[in-house]
């Protein structure tokens, strides 16, 4: 069956309310077309993330009530670190809080000014974190990976030609990991290949350098491997992440992917002195080494949602889902990233609204668009996200994508929310040409998308600014 249906019954719902599109259009001009200050409880579908969005099994819901909240050596936490150490296999176990958190406690521990970070595509917070270091994130994803419609099974693979004259150029010392985010996120939600990450591996350990991963979305990664690699498809997901695993040194966790939590995350790692120090790091900002900033029953849900999710039936449903909405939308010739990455269907906008220059944020125009006219939220991963002013000529550099990603929360819309949403932006698809462009008003020196305030040009400001 291409489209399984959900491997899972209903047992608790939540209503959602719909509001007018008057209602809809005062909110978001009041949130200066920001869509992260849009409120969600007037949204009707909600696709801004799948990052801490999912819907928890009955079995995670009862581990809550076994969560030991004691403050050191908790037992959910012994739990957790046997759960990690089973499926990741790297002996050191740090809970935190979120990604992010692991992402800079990692980095404020081994980076210094000047170093270079490679990835596949670092994401927004990834880079963010690197480049508070003071060091530089560099995205040596192989070329497929940044072309919208290149049709090749793994295009998130790092480029190991690449990272080899990287690392033959800088020396490591000043490169001191290299990481692969799996799936690579930014560029589609595209999976890795084990040939890859082996061949990665290979260069690191010539060159002396370790290999982390920024493991998000590692089962979705390993699902993709199970049916696209060949010589894999014997094997279990789970037996896959092992072998994907065991080629690095250690990754960092958003468990709030991966994890079917709603909040949690983790970096577990084999180097005992590294570990040492981000543990000190630890205490000092997050917490105790055994909770993380974690109460104990989120350990609990953590470890079971883990398992859970290498659960190959719920693996075919979850592909299957995000799969199905990109389908519908090629079907009616919708322009989006193919092939369809696993967590998202990502819309290629600059094709989508050819008539707004990326300059104009054609991306966050369609974003407000799908909000105003039907309620649903997506992001724009593309100029507002990643765009910057060049130092030197104060020049707006727009990055090579511009991409609106439709994320899917992991359990919580039925199939028939997805044919609300590709239905909808296929309507808008039709319209295409009445959508108008947008320039900034505020932004913050830092990750301006989350905050950010636009505002719609007028037809004769986007005629000038389209012929300069
Ligand atoms: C997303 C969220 C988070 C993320 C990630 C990768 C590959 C680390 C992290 C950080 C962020 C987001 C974006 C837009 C709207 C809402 C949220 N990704 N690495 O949706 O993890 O959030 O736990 O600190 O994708 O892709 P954390």
């Amino acid at each position: 069956m291409r489209f399984p249906a959900e491997p899972f019954r209903i047992k608790v719902v939540e209503p959602l309310r719909r509001v007018s599109r008057e209602e809809r259009e005062r909110r978001i001009a009041k949130a200066g077309l920001k869509i992260f200050a849009v409120p969600a409880d007037s949204i009707y579908v909600d696709l801004l993330t799948d990052s801490g969005t999912s819907a928890m099994s009955d079995h995670q819901w009862a581990g809550l009530m076994v969560g030991d909240e004691s403050y050191a050596g908790n037992r959910n936490y012994f739990q957790f670190e046997s759960t990690v150490r089973d499926l990741f296999g790297y002996r050191h176990v740090i809970p935190t809080h979120q990604g992010r958190m692991a992402e800079n406690l990692l980095f404020s521990t081994v980076l210094k000014k000047g170093d270079v970070v490679p990835n596949n595509i670092h994401f927004d917070t990834t880079r963010a974190n690197v480049e508070h270091q003071g060091a530089e994130a560099r995205d040596l994803v192989i070329d497929e990976g940044l072309d919208p419609q290149a049709l090749h099974p793994f295009k998130g693979n790092l480029d190991p030609a690449k990272l080899d004259r990287a690392l033959a150029e800088l020396g490591r010392e000043r490169v001191p990991l290299v990481m692969i985010t799996v799936t690579n996120n930014s560029g589609g939600g595209q999976p890795v290949s084990i040939a890859n990450v082996r061949a990665v591996r290979e260069v690191c350990h010539r060159h002396r350098v370790p290999l982390f991963f920024d493991a998000c979305r590692f089962a979705e990664n390993c699902w993709f491997i199970q049916q696209r690699e060949p010589g894999f498809a014997g094997k279990s997901v789970a037996e896959i992440a092992r072998e994907m695993f065991s080629y690095g040194d250690g990754c960092t966790m958003s468990a709030k992917k991966d994890g079917l939590v709603n909040i949690g995350g983790f970096l577990a790692l084999n180097d005992a002195e590294w570990a040492e120090r981000i543990t000190n790091l630890l205490i000092l900002v997050e917490g105790f080494p055994t909770y993380g900033g974690l109460a104990g029953r989120d350990l609990e849900a953590m470890s079971r949602g883990l398992r859970e999710v290498l659960d190959e039936d719920y693996l075919a449903f979850r592909i299957g889902q995000v799969a199905h909405l990109g389908e519908l939308l090629l079907h009616a010739g919708l322009p989006i990233v193919t092939p369809v990455g696993g967590h998202a269907v990502y819309i290629d906008a600059l094709r989508m609204l050819p008539h707004i220059p990326q300059s104009q944020f054609p991306g966050q125009a369609l974003v407000v668009a799908l909000y105003r006219e039907y309620g649903i939220r997506a992001v724009e991963v593309g100029s507002l996200m990643f765009g910057h002013r060049d130092a030197v000529t104060g020049e707006i550099v727009c990055p090579k994508l511009e991409l609106v990603r439709l994320a899917i929360p992991r359990r919580v819309y039925t199939t028939e929310h997805i044919r609300y949403v590709a239905e909808s932006v296929i309507q808008l698809y039709r319209e295409a040409d009445r959508l108008r462009g947008l320039r900034i008003t505020y932004e913050a020196p830092v990750l301006r998308h989350f905050t950010a305030r636009l505002e719609e040009l007028n037809d004769v400001e986007a005629a000038s600014a389209t012929s300069r």
